[in-house]
C-alpha cells in the first residue's frame, strides 16, 4: 500500500530542517525579472526540495492532533491528500531544464488545487467535534496542536501559492506578494463586502470608518491581510448589528504606519465581551454562533456571517506567521477593539513554529 511505502519517506523528511524565508526572499527571487525561465527554474528546484519537508512536517502536525478530531472523516480525508501530495513530489523528477520546470509547474497546480478546501474541511471536523463534545474541556496542547497545524498548512500555501503565481507577473507584486500593500485600500474593500453581506443577513449595515495612515503601504501579502481584516470586520458587524436597534454606531478601523509595525485597530460599540469569554474568543471551538445540537453536516447549515467558528484563531495564525499579531481588548457593556499588528519590514521571517 502507497500508505507503508509513504511512512518511511515521511520519517526521512519530517526530521529534516526547513528553510523558512523572509519576505524579502521571498520578494527578490522574482525582482526584476520576474517569470523569466532562470528565475522560475530556480525556485522549482528550491521548492522540490523544501516542499516535501513542509508537507511531512505538515502531515506530522497532523498525527499530533488528538484522536477525536484526527479520526473524524472530513481529517482523514485531509491527511490521505496530503500524504498523496507529497508522495507526488517526491517521486517527481528534480527540475533541471526549463521544459522540466513547465512539467513541475502543472504538478504544483494539482498539489494546490487538490488541497483548495483544507481549511474548510477542517472547519467542518471542527464544528462537528465541537457538536460531539460541546462540554468537553479543551486543553493547551490541543489548541498548540491546531495552531501547529494551522500553521504547518500555510507554511506549504505559501511557499506554493508563491512559485505557482510567479508565473503570471504584475507590476509591484512577485508571486503573491505586494510591495505597494495598502491597508486602507484592502480594508475599504473588505468594509465593503462586510457591509453587504450584512445588509443580506440583516438588512442593515454599520458606516465604517478608515482613519490613520490611510496612504501606507508596506510589502505583504494582501490576501492574508484581506483575510484577517474580513474576518474581524465581519465580527464587528455582527455585534453591532446584534446590539443595536435601528441606529448604528460606526465601526472605526485605525491604521498606523510605525516603524516596526503597520497597527491596524479596528473598533467596534458591539456591546464587547465578558472578560470571562474574552480568553475563549480564540478557542478553536468557541463560537458566537448559535450550535444546533447533534448536526454532523454543519456545510448545510453555515451562517455566511457567523462563518464555522475558528475564523479568529486562523486569522491569528494568518497575522503570526511573519511575525505579527492579533489582540482583543473589550469594554463588556460597550465595544470591543481588535488590535492587529503586521510587521513593517521586508526583513520579517516566517515563523515555522
Ligand atoms: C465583538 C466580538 C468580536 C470579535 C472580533 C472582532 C470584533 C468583535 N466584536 O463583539
Amino acid at each position: 500500500m502507497l500508505k507503508e511505502s509513504v511512512a518511511e519517506e515521511l520519517r526521512i523528511y519530517e526530521s529534516r530542517r526547513a528553510t523558512p524565508l523572509r519576505l524579502r526572499e521571498y520578494f527578490s527571487i522574482g525582482d526584476k525579472h520576474n517569470s523569466d525561465a532562470d528565475t522560475l527554474l530556480h525556485s522549482a528546484q528550491f521548492i522540490h526540495t523544501e516542499l516535501p519537508i513542509r508537507f511531512a512536517r505538515l502531515i506530522r502536525t497532523l498525527n499530533h492532533l488528538p484522536k477525536v478530531l484526527a479520526d473524524l472523516a472530513p481529517c482523514t480525508q485531509v491527511r490521505v491528500g496530503f500524504m498523496q501530495s507529497f508522495h507526488e513530489l517526491l517521486h517527481s523528477p528534480h527540475p533541471r531544464t526549463p521544459k522540466d520546470e513547465a512539467a513541475f509547474i502543472r504538478l504544483a497546480e494539482r498539489i494546490r488545487d487538490r488541497h483548495a478546501n483544507t481549511m474548510e474541511t477542517m472547519g467542518h471536523a471542527l464544528a462537528m467535534m465541537r457538536s460531539r463534545h460541546a462540554h468537553h474541556p479543551l486543553d493547551a496542547d490541543f489548541h498548540q496542536s491546531l495552531d501547529r497545524f494551522q500553521t504547518a498548512r500555510l507554511a506549504v500555501s505559501v511557499l506554493l501559492n508563491q512559485y505557482i503565481a510567479m508565473h503570471a507577473p504584475r507590476s509591484h507584486w512577485v508571486g503573491i506578494m505586494c510591495d505597494h500593500t495598502s491597508p486602507a485600500a484592502i480594508a475599504d474593500e473588505v468594509a465593503a463586502q462586510a457591509a453587504a453581506l450584512a445588509r443580506l443577513h440583516y438588512g442593515d449595515a454599520p458606516k465604517i470608518i478608515i482613519e490613520g495612515d490611510v496612504m501606507a503601504t508596506f510589502l505583504y501579502i494582501p490576501a492574508h491581510l484581506q483575510h484577517i481584516l474580513f474576518e474581524l470586520l465581519k465580527n464587528a458587524v455582527r455585534a453591532t448589528v446584534e446590539t443595536h436597534g435601528r441606529k448604528l454606531p460606526a465601526i472605526r478601523i485605525t491604521i498606523i504606519a510605525g516603524g516596526e509595525d503597520i497597527s491596524i485597530r479596528i473598533a467596534d460599540e458591539g456591546g464587547g465581551i465578558p472578560r470571562t469569554v474574552l480568553h475563549k474568543v480564540f478557542d478553536y471551538l468557541f463560537t458566537t454562533a448559535p450550535e444546533k445540537e447533534g448536526r454532523d453536516l454543519p456545510e448545510q447549515d453555515v451562517d455566511p456571517i457567523a462563518g464555522l467558528g475558528h475564523g479568529l484563531s486562523v486569522s491569528r495564525i494568518y497575522a503570526r506567521y511573519f511575525g505579527g499579531d492579533l489582540h482583543l481588548e473589550s469594554l463588556h457593556g460597550y465595544g470591543t477593539e481588535a488590535f492587529l499588528y503586521l510587521p513593517n519590514s521586508a526583513e520579517a521571517r516566517e515563523v515555522l513554529l
